[in-house]
This record gives C-alpha cells, structure tokens and sequence, in this order.
C-alpha cells in the first residue's frame, strides 16, 4: 500500500491553454491580484471581479484535459493504495481528465456561492453582480473562489492526507502562495518521500528530495508510468 498526494498548480494546465499567474505575461501580469482576487477588491467592484472570473471560466471551458491530468487519473485507477489531488487550480480538467478524489483547496471556476448563507450552486457561465441565491433569496451571489485573506477549502482533509502520505508530488506550482507551498514540509515531516516535477526550480525547490524538470505532459506520464512499474 503506497498513499499518495499530488498538488497541482497553474502549470499542470498551461499545455491545455489556460494561462498561469505569474509568467511574465500572466494573469498577474495583466490584472491587479489585489482588485479581482481579494474580498476587499469584491466590495470595491463587484462587477469587475465577477467579470473577471466570467473570462477565465469561459476560456476554462473550451480547454481540454491533457496529458498530464488523464496520467493522474490513470494513477488513481491503478495504484495500490489512495490517490489524492489538491488542486489550486479553479479548472475542472482534473475532473474531465479521469480523476474522482480530487480537492479544490482555492474553489471552483463552476461553483457559485453565497456570501450570505453560504449555499453553493452550480454557476452560469455569464455570473452577473445582482444574480440571486436559489436558497436564501438574497443578491449575495459571488465566485466561488478563495481570495487572498480568505482560508482554503478543505484544509482538515489536507493535513490529514499530508500526514499519511508515502509520496508527495507538487506538478506546475510556483510554491509562492501558502499554504499550499508549506504542504512539502509538512508531508516531509510525516515522513513521505518528496517530488517536484515543474518547468524550472520553485520558490521552495530546495525543500523536495528530488526534481525533474520539463513541460508536465511528458514528466507526470513518466512518473505515473515509473511509479506504478514499482508497484
Ligand atoms: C490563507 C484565487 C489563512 C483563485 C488565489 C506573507 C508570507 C506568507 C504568507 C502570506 C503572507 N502574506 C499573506 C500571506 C497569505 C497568502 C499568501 O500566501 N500570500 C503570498 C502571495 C505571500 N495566502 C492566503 O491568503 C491564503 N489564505 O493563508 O488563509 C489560513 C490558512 C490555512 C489555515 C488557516 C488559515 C489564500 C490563498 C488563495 C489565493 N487565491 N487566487 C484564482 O483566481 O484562480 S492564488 C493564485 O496562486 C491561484 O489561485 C493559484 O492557484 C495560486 C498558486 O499559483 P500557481 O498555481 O503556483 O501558479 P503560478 O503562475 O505562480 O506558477 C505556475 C508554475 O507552473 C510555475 O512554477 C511554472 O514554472 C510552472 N509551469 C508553467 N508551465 C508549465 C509548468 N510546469 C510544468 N509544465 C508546464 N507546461
Ligand atoms: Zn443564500
């Protein structure tokens, strides 16, 4: 038996068009972080945000899956123990590449929530600022997205899953956001053997037991294919 945990990030998406944040011409690059990714900049204007996220889940939804995610899913179908994916990524090509055990830790482009009751709904492609809450009734509806300032979703069953890991695999992050750049720390406190694969050394590439660099699609089929080899 053999628990392993992957985090992903933008990268593990970039072969399927969708951009990252801090490339140089990333979204960071082309939008303030602090008017559209923060609480503070949703009170300001509302409309931005939500556009915002109206651009990136439309163009979310003509990418496909590649193979980097359908790898992971193949991982998860074949390997002798539990499979977990925290994702920050707000994408659902983990989903549509094969994967079922899969955590949103920063939310979901295809959610909508509201800041009132804090139902969820599935969300229309076009989100608009006044759009009602179908529980409460209230206009409160919002991304369901987890701003900077805000705490990640499920972080229980993260620490749980960090603590009994044999193998904790970080695809496509730039270990600049936490606390999802301090899960290798943790994972290797527990005791699990550490990996990054990445196009280049992150922030944190100091802290893995090992790295390979190159473009996801061929690194994570590589590795899924090595791993389960050693089954
Ligand atoms: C929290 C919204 C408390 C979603 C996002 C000072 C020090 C330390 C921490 C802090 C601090 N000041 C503030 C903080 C906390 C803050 C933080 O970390 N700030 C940083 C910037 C300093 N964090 C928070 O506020 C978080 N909340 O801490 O709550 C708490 C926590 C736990 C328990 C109790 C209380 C909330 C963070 C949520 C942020 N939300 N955005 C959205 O719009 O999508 S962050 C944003 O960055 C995205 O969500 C994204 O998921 C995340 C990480 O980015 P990456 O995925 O890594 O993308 P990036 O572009 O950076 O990198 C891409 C990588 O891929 C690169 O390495 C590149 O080389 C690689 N790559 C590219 N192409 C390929 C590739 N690799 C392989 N193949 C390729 N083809
Ligand atoms: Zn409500």
């Amino acid at each position: 038996m053999r628990n392993i945990v992957i985090l992903t990030g933008a990268g593990i998406s970039a072969e399927s068009g969708i951009e990252t944040f801090r490339a140089e011409t990333g979204l960071w690059a082309q939008h303030n972080v602090d008017d559209v990714a923060t609480p503070e900049g949703f009170v300001r204007d509302p409309k931005l945000v939500v556009d915002f996220y109206n651009g990136r889940r439309t163009q979310a939804a003509s990418a496909l899956p590649n193979a980097a995610h359908k790898a992971l899913a193949k991982l998860e179908a074949e390997n002798n123990g539990s499979v977990l994916v925290v994702t920050q990524n707000v994408d659902d090509l983990h989903e549509r590449g094969g994967s079922n055990n899969v955590i949103h830790m920063h939310g979901a482009l295809n959610s909508a929530l509201c800041a009132a009751c804090e139902h969820r709904w599935p969300a229309p492609m076009q989100m608009q600022v006044a759009d009602t809450c179908p529980s409460c009734n209230a206009p409160a509806a919002r991304p369901d997205i987890v701003w900077f300032g805000e705490i990640p979703y499920q972080m229980d069953r993260i620490i749980d899953a960090l603590g009994e890991a044999d193998i904790f695999v970080s695809i496509g992050t730039s270990g600049n956001v936490y606390p999802a750049a301090g899960f290798v720390a943790e994972a290797a406190r527990a005791g699990a053997e550490t990996l990054e694969l990445n196009l280049e050394s992150s922030a944190i590439g100091s802290q893995f037991d090992k790295s390979v660099f190159g473009p996801a699609t061929q690194t994570v089929p590589a590795w899924v294919d090595d791993i389960l080899a050693k089954k």
